[in-house]
């Protein structure tokens, strides 16, 4: 019996990998993928630009220092960081109409109406994450860069963003190798303000909290297929809900064309299926609707073996374990 008693203890203290139980933990989950920056990365287009590699290290510092509570730091964007954005803004916002999901036509307009969204200047994180928090309860922290996926996914399971700040290089305004404001803001923002897609997030982020790397992997998969690259069915046609597609012209136009693959989201199929984060996507898997999609990610996440059960309570914003062996 002792035996057996030290096995659960073992088994509960080397197999469950950490994770934040209260939205201050976020405070801990910034780890960094480097291999995209432009101090490490040759084929960065800041690579070569010492200026904007200070610029960048600026906003390194900003996202380091921020702690859970503080304001959001505002921003005073360069002439030729808001021309980066006007250019980028631009080509996009002419492809919505016909290539958007509604959802994001819907929050796109209120955005425009209610939180400075124009051409002619970049959004404040700041008014931004204030906006949503009143729409789904979604709020923005600053990131440095590109996450780790856990600790990405475990911040959803709080509905908190992390969010880059800083902007693409002027050199190649309609593509970056790593994720910048143009991307949280024109891709995943729109979306975050509809209520049964902030929830689908959230089941996400839930699901990775404590799972072994296989899991985290699956989960970060079934996350690019949806979140970044998913299509969905609108009125007898296919849409894009997908941020990585929403702030990419290229891709977006690619993704809706006749040239890719389509397969139905099936969270079983969809999580093991291989992705490019180089090229344009060879597959997009496309959604009936959100609602489909959530409740067939919910079964998908209950079958993710843990040693207990988790509960959000959303009073507290904290993560209640219960039923621990
Ligand atoms: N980090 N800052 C940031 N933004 C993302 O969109 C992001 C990330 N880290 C990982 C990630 N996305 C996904 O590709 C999954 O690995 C979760
Ligand atoms: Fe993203």
């Amino acid at each position: 019996l002792k035996r057996v008693a030290e096995d659960v203890k073992a088994h509960r203290e080397d197999k469950v990998p950490w994770f934040p139980k209260k939205i201050r933990d976020l405070d801990k989950c910034h780890h960094l993928i480097t291999k995209y920056e432009p101090d490490l990365d040759h084929g960065h287009p800041g690579y070569t630009d010492p200026e904007y590699r200070k610029r960048r290290a600026f906003f390194t510092d900003l996202a380091f220092s921020y702690r859970e509570g503080d304001p959001l730091p505002r921003v005073e964007y360069s002439a030729q960081e808001t021309a980066t954005w006007r250019e980028v803004y631009r080509k996009l916002s002419s492809l919505y109409p016909t290539h958007a999901c509604k959802q994001y036509l819907d929050a796109f307009q209120q955005l425009e109406k209610y939180c400075g969204y124009q051409e002619d200047s970049i959004p404040q994180l700041q008014d931004v994450s204030r906006f949503l928090k009143e729409r789904t309860g979604f709020q923005l922290r600053p990131a440095a860069g590109l996450l780790s996926s856990r600790d990405f996914l475990a911040s959803l399971a709080f509905r908190v963003f992390q969010s880059t700040q800083y902007i693409r290089h002027s050199s190649s305004p309609m593509h970056s190798p790593e994720p910048d404001c143009c991307h949280e803001l024109l891709g995943h923002v729109p979306m975050l303000a509809d209520k049964e897609f902030a929830q689908f997030s959230q089941d996400i982020g839930l699901a990775s909290l404590g799972s072994l790397d296989a899991d985290i992997e699956k989960l970060s998969t079934l996350y690019w297929f949806t979140i970044e690259f998913g299509l969905c069915k609108q009125n007898g046609s296919i849409k894009a809900y997908g941020a990585g597609l929403l702030s990419s012209y290229g891709e977006l136009k690619f993704a809706l064309s006749n040239k890719p693959e389509y397969k139905p989201f099936d969270p079983e199929v969809t999580a093991v299926h291989p992705y490019q984060d180089q090229t344009f996507q060879p597959v997009y898997f496309i959604a009936e609707n959100f609602e489909d999609a959530k409740a067939k990610l919910q079964s998908y996440a209950l079958k993710i073996q843990k040693p207990f059960t988790l509960h959000y309570d959303p009073f507290t914003c904290s993560i209640e374990v219960l039923n621990t062996p």
